[in-house]
């Protein structure tokens, strides 16, 4: 079967840096924005732009993530014309266990690419929130005459040395390259979006897994390789909104951001959805004392409490008396009577029990996965 191109999103880092909320789900599992799990924007990116066979590379505590994609019929790959395959970590011949790095990743899972035939492989990974048309991208990839373009953006220049910081010529042409420079000398930052011809690039990492030199990561070794065998290497500037989500405070920020309904993100735009797995809980309830303003709320919450500028997924349940400002719950948390919650991400099905505070500073304050703080009245009492 001969495939123009594949996507392979990259699914399996840890996220060590958003702490509890991924010590038993991996990072694009996390759930976002209320209806959505960060994977969920990729996905729908993958459909949105025509690209209908894609490989999740997973790794580090992959079921959440298998149970969230499925077959991927969610997002419109029917398993027909279109198929999203999860691409389970395996320990080799060679006895290498784990994906030490992103082009590592892509090279343990070679056979499954050759298998596909692509002509170019588009890399991407499971932790952005943004839109994008990835078929745009291939055209400039084309017109250029690439054999690697890198999707940019420009970044405010203190929080550029988190990226791979480049610098082009006048036709966008990639002279320069540094992974997360201590100083940076640029403010325009790779989004970890790269379209490769196949080709070229499985020949690259094929050498240098022969030699002792072997390329484990796309921006510390892969592309300033590229760069310096002379390789066109070119800037895809992308504007629009784009976020990594990969630390606490940046998921808190989206997650506020996403609440705005005149967010540039725009998720109401019907010419460009972001699909979700659709499970089926009963409708919302508020009862009398509920008060609830500028929030998102999804399917099966209930609110007793008071609610203001957050974002409530589904099944959770506010009870009377407390109060929740500028927070994130995410799926299932039951928050007792009386608490207080300000500037916060509850995860998943975490308990705070009856007159808890929850208030983050300046730092936003993280309550884990099935976290229990506090004790809940019991019901006989
Ligand atoms: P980082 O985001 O720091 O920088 P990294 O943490 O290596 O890159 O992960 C990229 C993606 O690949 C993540 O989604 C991660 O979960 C996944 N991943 C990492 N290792 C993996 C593995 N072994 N197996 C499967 N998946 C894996 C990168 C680029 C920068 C760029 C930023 C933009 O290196 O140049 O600026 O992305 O966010
Ligand atoms: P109490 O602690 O006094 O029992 P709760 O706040 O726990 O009060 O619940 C009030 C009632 O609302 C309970 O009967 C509970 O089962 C019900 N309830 C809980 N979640 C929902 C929901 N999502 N939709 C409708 N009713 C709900």
């Amino acid at each position: 079967m001969k495939t123009e191109i594949l996507a392979m999103i990259l699914a399996g880092g840890k996220g060590s840096r958003l702490g509890k909320l991924t010590q038993k789900i991996a990072k694009p599992a996390v759930p976002f924005g209320g209806r959505y799990r960060i994977i969920d924007f990729t996905l729908s990116n993958c459909i949105n732009s025509g690209i209908n066979n894609v490989g999740v590379v997973t790794q580090y505590q992959p079921l959440a993530l298998n149970n969230h994609i499925g077959n991927g019929s969610s997002w419109g790959f029917d398993g027909l014309n279109s198929g999203v395959t999860i691409l389970q970590p395996y320990s080799s011949n060679d006895g290498s266990k784990w994906f030490e790095g992103t082009a590592h990743a892509i090279y343990q899972n070679m056979d499954y690419i050759d298998q596909m035939d692509p002509e170019y492989v588009l890399v991407l990974s499971g932790d952005h929130i943004y839109k994008m048309d990835y078929e745009a991208m291939l055209e400039d990839h084309l017109k250029n005459d690439a054999s690697l373009t890198v999707a940019v953006i420009e970044v405010p220049i203190e929080e550029a040395s988190r990226f791979g910081i480049m610098n082009t010529d006048e036709h966008d042409r990639i002279i320069e390259f540094d992974e997360k420079p201590e100083q940076p000398k640029s403010n325009l930052a790779s989004m970890g979006i790269y379209i490769f011809n196949w080709g070229r690039l499985r020949s690259m990492l094929l050498n240098s897994y022969k030699k002792d030199d072997q390329m484990l990561d796309f921006g510390q070794h892969v592309i300033p390789a590229y760069i310096e065998s002379g390789e066109n290497v070119f800037a895809y500037r992308f504007e629009g909104y784009w976020k990594d989500v990969g630390t606490i405070d940046s998921l808190w920020e989206a997650n506020m951001e996403f609440i705005d309904p005149n967010h540039s993100l725009n998720i109401r735009d019907k010419a460009w959805r972001v699909s979700a797995k659709n499970t089926v809980s009963p409708p919302h309830f508020f009862t009398e004392t509920a008060q609830v303003k500028d929030s998102l709320v999804v399917d099966g919450v209930y609110v007793a409490g008071e609610v203001e500028h957050s974002i409530l997924s589904s099944d959770v349940q506010i009870k009377e008396g407390a109060k929740v400002v500028d927070s994130v719950i995410m799926p299932g948390a039951t928050i007792g009577k009386n608490v207080q919650i300000k500037k916060a991400i509850i995860g998943e099905n975490a308990i705070i029990g009856d007159g808890a505070v929850v208030e983050g500073t300046d730092e936003i304050a993280v309550v884990g996965y099935s976290e229990v703080i506090g004790v809940l009245r019991s019901e006989s009492e």
